[in-house]
Parts: C-alpha cells; sequence; structure tokens
C-alpha cells in the first residue's frame, strides 16, 4: 500500500536535551509539502559535528532529529518537484544548492543564502517541520535529520545518485569524505609535490590526508594525540605522523623545524580553537595556506595578531570542502564508482540504527573513525 500523501509512524533517535544520549522514539514524519522529498533512509554516518550538538558546542533548536551523512530511496514527493522521483537512490545535502541565490550563481562559492549553518532555524524552508513525538514538534538538524527511518528534506537539499551506488558505503560522501576531500583539492587547491600538515585524523581529516594524496603533495604530515589513528592515516597516505603530546614545545615548531619554515597546506579538522592557530602558525609565514575545516566552539574567538597574515599566509575556512553539492555528489558518488576514491578504510564500525548511542561511545573513545548505522 502507498504511503504517498499520508503521515509514517517509524522510528528515529530524537535528542532532547545537551549532554544526554539519543533516545530512540515513535515519531510521525508528515508528507511533504510543495518542494519537499520524503526519503526512507538505508545507512547514515556519524560526524563529530551531531556530538558537537550534544555537548553544547554547536548550537541548534532541541529537540531535534539530528544526523547529515546519510543516504536513502525517495518514497514520495511533494508538488513541483522535478529533479528526483520515488525509488531514486539519494543524498541529502547538508549544504543545499539554491542556484538562485548571489552566493550559489558566484562559480567558486558553496555557501547557498539558504543554508542551516547561518539561520539554524531546525525547520524546513517554509519554517515548520514534518515531525511529531509524543504530540511536540521535533525541529530537524542542518535540514538533513538523516537519524530517522524517514526524513522530509527540501528539494534543494537532496541530490539524485547512481541507482547501483551503495548507499551504505556511499553515505559518506554526504559529509565526511566530500569535506575533508574538498578543503584539499578544491578549498586549499593542493599542488604536486607539496608539503602538507592534517591536524585530527577522523573521517573528515583522513578525508583531506586523500586528497592531498590525490593533488600529488610529496610529504602529508599527520598530527593527532591519539596515535592508534596513524596505521590508518599511513594506510591512505599520511607520510610522516607526529603525536603533539610526545614533544616539549608548540607542535606548530616542530612542523616549522621538519619543513624548514612551514608546510605549504595545513589544515584543521578538530574543532578547537587552540589547534586552529597552530595549523595557521604551522603553514610558512610567506605563502602558507591554512583551512579551516573543523566547527569551532559556539561563540568563542580567537584574537590574532594581523603580522601572521601581512608576511602572505593566506587562512581559509569552508562548509562541505567548498563543494556545489547538488553537482558535485552525483560526481563523487561516479568516482567511488570507478574506484578513483576510496571509503571502505574510513568505515571501521557498522551497527544497527537502534546502537546508535554505542556509536557515539565508540567516537568518544576514539576507537571509530566512522560507524555507519543501518536502517
Ligand atoms: P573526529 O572526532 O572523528 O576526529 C577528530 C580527531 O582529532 C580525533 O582523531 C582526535 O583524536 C583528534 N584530536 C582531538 N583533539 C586534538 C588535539 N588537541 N590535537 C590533535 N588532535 C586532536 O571528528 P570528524 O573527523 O568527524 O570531524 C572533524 C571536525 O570537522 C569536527 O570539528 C567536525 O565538526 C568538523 C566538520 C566540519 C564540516 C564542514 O563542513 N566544515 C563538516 N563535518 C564535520
Ligand atoms: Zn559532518
Amino acid at each position: 500500500m502507498s504511503t504517498a500523501g499520508k503521515a509514517i509512524k517509524c522510528k528515529a533517535a530524537v535528542l532532547w536535551e545537551t549532554h544526554k544520549p539519543f533516545s530512540i522514539e515513535e515519531i510521525e514524519v508528515a508528507p511533504p509539502k510543495a518542494h519537499e522529498v520524503r526519503i526512507k533512509m538505508v545507512a547514515t554516518g556519524v560526524c563529530r559535528s551531531d556530538d558537537h550538538v550534544i555537548s553544547g558546542n554547536f548550537v541548534t533548536p532541541l529537540p531535534a532529529v539530528l544526523g547529515h551523512e546519510g543516504a536513502g530511496i525517495v518514497e514520495s514527493v511533494g508538488e513541483g518537484v522535478t529533479s528526483v522521483k520515488p525509488g531514486d537512490k539519494v543524498i541529502p545535502l547538508v549544504s543545499p544548492q539554491c542556484g538562485k541565490c548571489k552566493s550559489s550563481k558566484q562559480p567558486e562559492n558553496n555557501l547557498s543564502r539558504k543554508n542551516q549553518y547561518g539561520r539554524r532555524s531546525g525547520t524546513m524552508l517554509d519554517g515548520t517541520t514534518r515531525f511529531t513525538c509524543r504530540g511536540k514538534p521535533i525541529h530537524n538538524f542542518l535540514g538533513t535529520s538523516t537519524f530517522s527511518q524517514y526524513t522530509v528534506v527540501d528539494e534543494i537539499a537532496v541530490a539524485k545518485i547512481d541507482g547501483a551506488a551503495p548507499l551504505e558505503k556511499v553515505c559518506l560522501i554526504g559529509c565526511g569524505f566530500s569535506t575533508g576531500y574538498g578543503s584539499a583539492v578544491k578549498v586549499a587547491k593542493v599542488t604536486p609535490g607539496s608539503s602538507c600538515a592534517v591536524f585530527g585524523l577522523g573521517g573528515v581529516g583522513l578525508s583531506v590526508i586523500i586528497g592531498c594524496k590525490t593533488a600529488g603533495a610529496a610529504r602529508i604530515i599527520a598530527v593527532d594525540i591519539n596515535k592508534d589513528k596513524f596505521a590508518k592515516a599511513k594506510e591512505l597516505g599520511a607520510t610522516e605522523c607526529i603525536n603533539p603530546l610526545d614533544y616539549n614545545k608548540p607542535i606548530e615548531e616542530v612542523l616549522q623545524e621538519m619543513t624548514d619554515g612551514g608546510v605549504d597546506f595545513s589544515f584543521e579538522v578538530i574543532g578547537r580553537l587552540d589547534t586552529m592557530m597552530s595549523a595557521l602558525l604551522s603553514c610558512h609565514a610567506a605563502y602558507g595556506v591554512s583551512v579551516i575545516v573543523g566547527v569551532p566552539p559556539n561563540a568563542q574567538n580567537l584574537s590574532v595578531n594581523p603580522m601572521l597574515l601581512l608576511l602572505g599566509r593566506t587562512w581559509k575556512g569552508a562548509i562541505f570542502g567548498g563543494y556545489k553539492s547538488k553537482d558535485a555528489i552525483p560526481k563523487l558518488v561516479a568516482d567511488f564508482m570507478a574506484k578513483k576514491i576510496p571509503l571502505e578504510p574510513l568505515i571501521t564500525h557498522v551497527l544497527p540504527f537502534e546502537n546508535i548511542n554505542e556509536a557515539f561511545d565508540l567516537l568518544h573513545a576514539g576507537k571509530s573513525i566512522r560507524t555507519v548505522l543501518m536502517f
């Protein structure tokens, strides 16, 4: 029996408040309105940005259904939807591509005016939510909310992908892989023969390493306080691995000494102010490029001596690897299908969706790279 046009009752992981585990609840998912798409989720990765909400570092309205790195199959579409149809395999877009606003039209920019990073309304574009639980409206998260058996997204926040793609793997293209890889090849534009330093070896940082290697970097220095991450970093292209805890001087000094004044490209892929500063200082004062990928703690600032930039350094950042999502995701999936990019090494655990709290325990313990939850 078709579910189109009807509310669907299903399971979702609801975060009622910060610093608490998820609660698996029965929720009601309303049908998609005009220009919206309802998706049956098949798989979702767990990213540190979801955890930043739990810890209060990333503020978004609660209660909410989190999750932003998923893949699924279109169940039904609202009026006027033309880019996807029921049965299509899709990836929800954490950074939507409206194609109409000033920044969407700018060729090098990927941040649509309709993005959720600035607004953080926790709603669909029309200001309402499609989730209800125990009679209460539940917010969505970054326009995606993949920690639910069914979700509803705006049409500008979904991309159709190859019908043969394995959703339990390509879900990583929904955030972690693309964010890291794009930060290297598209945002920093790493050059052949260059030197790179990557701070933080989670799923996103390791994807930066894959990007640096693809771009032909000669030295890729991986930095992490968890040495258990080093073997995988080397497998994916790191040429050296260093642990700041092994030195009695700042890690930026170590990197400057290792590279005769600093690396060409550095990446902060942790989400801490001190490591953002270390990454900046570890790139060359005259021509280094440092990219902020990690999401900084809410409402905290860095104080910076402008001399650090006056000599020629570039400091930049980007959401979702700078990619225009609706255009880029089908191509990245095609690259995965053509075996041009690896995703399997990033997936260390696969769990049933109901075990979501275990996936976050593994992340906190530094034991997982990516856990994929299966519905
Ligand atoms: P994950 O937590 O898996 O990895 C972070 C790594 O940093 C771990 O290996 C830690 O051991 C390491 N680490 C922690 N503290 C330090 C330290 N002081 N010095 C060195 N290493 C340290 O995180 P992830 O890979 O899922 O995400 C990384 C960041 O990227 C995080 O802040 C997340 O919110 C952000 C992000 C950004 C975007 C974007 O669009 N820009 C998208 N998704 C995630
Ligand atoms: Zn993410």
